[in-house]
């Protein structure tokens, strides 16, 4: 068992990001019996659900005549549109079945607010607004953490560049990840995230 202070955050292990989902990860599935048995292995289990309402401003279909998979401009920066996912009570917004939620003592929703999307399980993409997992951590004594679950390159590494920036001892175990991989951006995340500090096992 890891002690108290070491948590462990699964990021979206839900439907519409495993094999047959609206977005798809590779392999996404391929991780679940991994991410059972880390639960096991620490006291404190955070799970994230990707929760968006269905007209939600990160859904091409938000924008008329906008391709999945392009960028648009946002107030707060640029956004990739991506297809209709993880839409409040949905099949594709549910856990997938296999992985164990049970021993999950927290579960974050985000990407709820219409106007804004959220990868990180600490920040929406504007960067300032919280979700309060940091206070709710640091509350309860925690000061290292393990990230795995999907995607690699956007959820996961967004969530660990926030982790470590807010002084947690930040590890993400690629094994029990994977990557949506658009345009590079599963490289630029791992560098990104190694040249933060983030310890990559
Ligand atoms: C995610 C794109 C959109 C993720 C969520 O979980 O990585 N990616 N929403
Ligand atoms: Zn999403």
């Amino acid at each position: 068992m890891r002690p108290a202070n070491q948590a462990l955050i699964v990021i979206d292990i839900q439907n519409d990001f495993c094999p047959g989902g609206a977005l798809a990860v590779a392999g996404g599935d391929e991780i679940i019996p991994m991410v059972n048995a880390l639960m096991e292995e620490f006291q404190i289990v955070v799970l994230t659900q990707d929760w968006h309402p269905e007209d939600h401003s990160s859904f091409a279909a938000s924008h008329p005549g906008a391709a999945p998979f392009s960028l648009i401009e946002m107030p707060y920066g640029p956004q990739v549109l991506w297809p209709v996912h993880c839409v409040q009570g949905s099949g594709g917004a549910a856990f997938h079945p296999a992985l164990r939620t049970d021993p999950a003592h927290l579960v974050i929703r985000k990407g709820f607010r219409p106007q804004i999307d959220s990868y990180s399980a600490f920040y929406e993409n504007d960067r300032v607004t919280p979700t309060g997992l940091d206070g709710w951590l640091k509350n309860i004594g925690v000061t290292a953490v393990t990230v795995v679950g999907l995607a690699t390159d956007y959820c996961v590494a967004y969530s660990a560049l926030d982790a470590v920036s807010h002084g947690f001892t930040t590890t993400v175990i690629e094994a029990a990840c994977r990557a949506i991989d658009l345009n590079g951006s599963l490289a630029e995340a791992r560098a990104q995230m190694r040249d933060a500090g983030v310890r990559l096992v």
